[in-house]
């Protein structure tokens, strides 16, 4: 909190010197407190210049995603505007359900540099190392039926890979129901995580992790062959904050479509962006294995399969593999 604090004084007057003494009796703390929280600003990669007569200046910000640094340069009216940010944290979903068992609103955002154990669907993991990529989980509580929850992930999938185009100009591919692609590998996935009764949705956490930053040799060698980033396939660093503001633009517009006018306009994005139709497919759902050619998705965002047999099969959740 102190640590906000410091750094709004300091942007303040952002050429200017703010003496040590005047930082405490504006934040009234001591000046050794103030001195321990520049040194560890200094550790999160602020660049504060020192002077003992003039006090201190900030020279450079990292590229950190906190509340500081993102609320200047969000164009949202209301996704975001409470935003959690952690250094660390188990998962950013784990935490956004508990805050909103707590009562925390929609919209309400929770964002971590690092996930020591980041979830991907069915007790899998995300691989999330510090400061280089994008961890980031929305509170939504929509006033649908459980069985459209799964419209949420393909609104999602739609505005991240919305910004991916928009910012590297690059045209990802959505593979049902969570994925997103570049050249065939994975840069980024959705785990969509709900909290209701039979027939009432308590709340949606809608997790989203993206790879911006990451070399091919920081991945874990097990997912190497089967993973991108926005770096590796541009050759150029991305800001992570740029992404973030982005991309909760493009999430508060397409919620919004989806709640004004249902599945239909999110079905349409969602279609050019997957390129499913007449695909031939493996699907594992529960344990079982279907082979097929991928019809469609339905309006609840279940995914349509014609088996060999020429039969139609709805498929509510579940991983596919492309097949030639
Ligand atoms: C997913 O699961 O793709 C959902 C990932 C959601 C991550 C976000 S980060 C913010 C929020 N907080 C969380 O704790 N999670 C969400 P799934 O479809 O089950 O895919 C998981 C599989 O993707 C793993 O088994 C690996 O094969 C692969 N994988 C793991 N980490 C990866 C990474 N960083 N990039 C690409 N692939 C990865």
């Amino acid at each position: 909190m102190m640590d906000e604090e410091i750094l709004q004084l300091l942007r303040e007057s952002p050429s200017v010197f703010l003496s040590g003494e005047e930082i405490s009796r504006r934040l009234k703390v001591s000046r050794t407190a103030v001195w321990k929280r520049i040194a560890h600003l200094r550790t999160l990669g602020y660049e504060i210049e020192a002077s003992t007569r003039l006090g201190y200046r900030l020279i450079q910000s990292p590229d950190l995603l906190t509340p500081s640094e993102i609320k200047p340069i969000l164009k949202t009216k209301w996704m975001g505007k409470t935003m959690h940010h952690f250094h660390t944290l188990d998962s950013t979903n784990s935490k956004a359900y508990q805050l909103a068992l707590n009562g925390a609103e929609e919209g309400e955002v929770v964002i971590a540099e690092f996930q020591e154990k980041g979830s991907g669907r069915l007790g899998r993991q995300w691989f999330s190392p510090p400061l280089l990529n994008l961890y980031l989980s929305v509170i939504l509580r929509p006033k649908i039926p459980p069985h459209r929850a799964s419209l949420i992930t393909l609104m999602a999938a739609v505005a991240t890979a919305d910004v991916i185009k928009k910012l590297s100009g690059l045209l990802p591919l959505i593979k049902w129901p969570n994925d997103i692609l570049l050249r065939d590998r994975k840069v980024a996935g959705l785990l969509n995580e709900i909290h209701s009764e039979t027939d009432q949705i308590h709340f949606v956490i809608l997790g989203i992790g993206v790879n911006l930053n990451m070399e091919e040799k920081m991945f874990p060698e097990e997912i190497r062959a089967i993973a991108t980033s926005l770096r590796m396939e541009t050759g150029q660093m991305i800001s992570r904050k740029a992404f973030l503001q982005s991309l909760l633009s493009e999430l508060e517009k397409w919620y919004a479509i989806f709640l004004k006018q249902g599945s239909t306009v999110i079905l349409k994005a969602w279609r050019d962006w997957a390129q499913i139709e007449g695909r031939r497919v493996e699907v594992t759902s529960f344990g079982e294995t279907l082979v097929g050619m991928a019809v469609d998705v339905d309006s609840d965002g279940a995914l349509i399969l014609e088996t060999e047999d020429g039969k139609r099969k709805r498929v509510v959740a579940g991983d596919i593999e492309y097949k030639r």
